[in-house]
């Protein structure tokens, strides 16, 4: 059993949920025990949470209030569903994880980092992805392909804000992996869905046989210590 945990980022339509589906396919054919997860959501109080944020209730409160509730709706789902799946050896695929209120809530706000860093270590204690799949695409080929998926609803609050803020964000993501390289890998989301697939399953696989190879070192070495 391989504890590990996976989040997948990125702008609107650029496949994550496409690709967490395939993911955990990959892995459970391997006979792992996989969750998948997303927010905001993922736990009942959570869950409640998103409906308030997304429906634009809480726009008003401005963002400082936005930027907490999504705080708060995802230390229930950490408290409840992921450190829990974590602790029983399982590996965990999360859509958005606090990479995105780094990017939508603090790019171009004028709110003190320091909030950021006081949200973070309230809702995650200690908890940091082992790894964060970026998935890139332009802001026009994301916003067309949620604007196609959509047909049958109105756009929600974030789904309403124009392609250029979008496109800014697409930037802060890739910055985020410039400056996180050991956690972040940024993967071409324009490539088609199956050899983009392919690409996430062999970076997966690399990067779970390290993992094992480094818990059976650990182990190793703390039996000679032991001794
Ligand atoms: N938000 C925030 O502000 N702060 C936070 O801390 C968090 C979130 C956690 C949640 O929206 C919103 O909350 C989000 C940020 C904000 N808003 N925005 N923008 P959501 O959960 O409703 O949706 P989303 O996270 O933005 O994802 P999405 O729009 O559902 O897209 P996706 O999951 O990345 O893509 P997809 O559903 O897999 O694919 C979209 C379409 O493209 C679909 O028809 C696919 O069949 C198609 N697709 C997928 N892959 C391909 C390829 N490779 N080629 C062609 N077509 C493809």
């Amino acid at each position: 059993m391989t504890r590990y945990f996976i989040t997948f980022e990125g702008g609107e339509g650029s496949g994550k949920t496409t690709q967490i589906a395939r993911l955990a396919n990959h892995l459970r054919a391997e006979g792992q025990e996989v969750v998948t997860t997303r927010e905001p959501g993922g736990s009942p109080g959570a869950n409640a949470l998103r409906h308030v944020i997304l429906s634009g209730a809480a726009e008003r409160l401005g963002v400082e209030v936005e930027a907490m509730l999504f705080a708060a709706a995802r230390a229930d789902h950490v408290d409840t569903l992921i450190r829990p799946a974590l602790e029983a050896g399982k590996i965990v695929l999360c859509d958005r994880f606090h990479d995105s209120t780094r990017v939508y809530q603090f790019l171009d706000s004028d709110l003190d980092p320091g909030t950021m860093d006081a949200l973070e270590r309230a809702a995650l204690g200690d908890l940091l992805p082992n790894l964060t799949i970026i998935l890139d695409v332009p802001a026009s080929i994301g916003v067309e392909r949620a604007r196609q998926r959509r047909s049958d609803h109105s756009p929600d609050r974030f789904e309403k804000e124009d392609e250029a803020l979008h496109e800014r964000r697409r930037q802060a993501f890739l910055k985020l992996a410039e400056d996180m390289p050991e956690r972040c890998v940024v993967v071409d989301g324009t490539q088609d869905e199956e050899t983009v697939a392919e690409e996430i399953g062999a970076l997966v696989d690399d990067r779970l046989g390290a993992a094992r190879l480094e818990a059976l070192g650990q182990s190793l070495g703390a039996g000679k210590t032991g001794r």
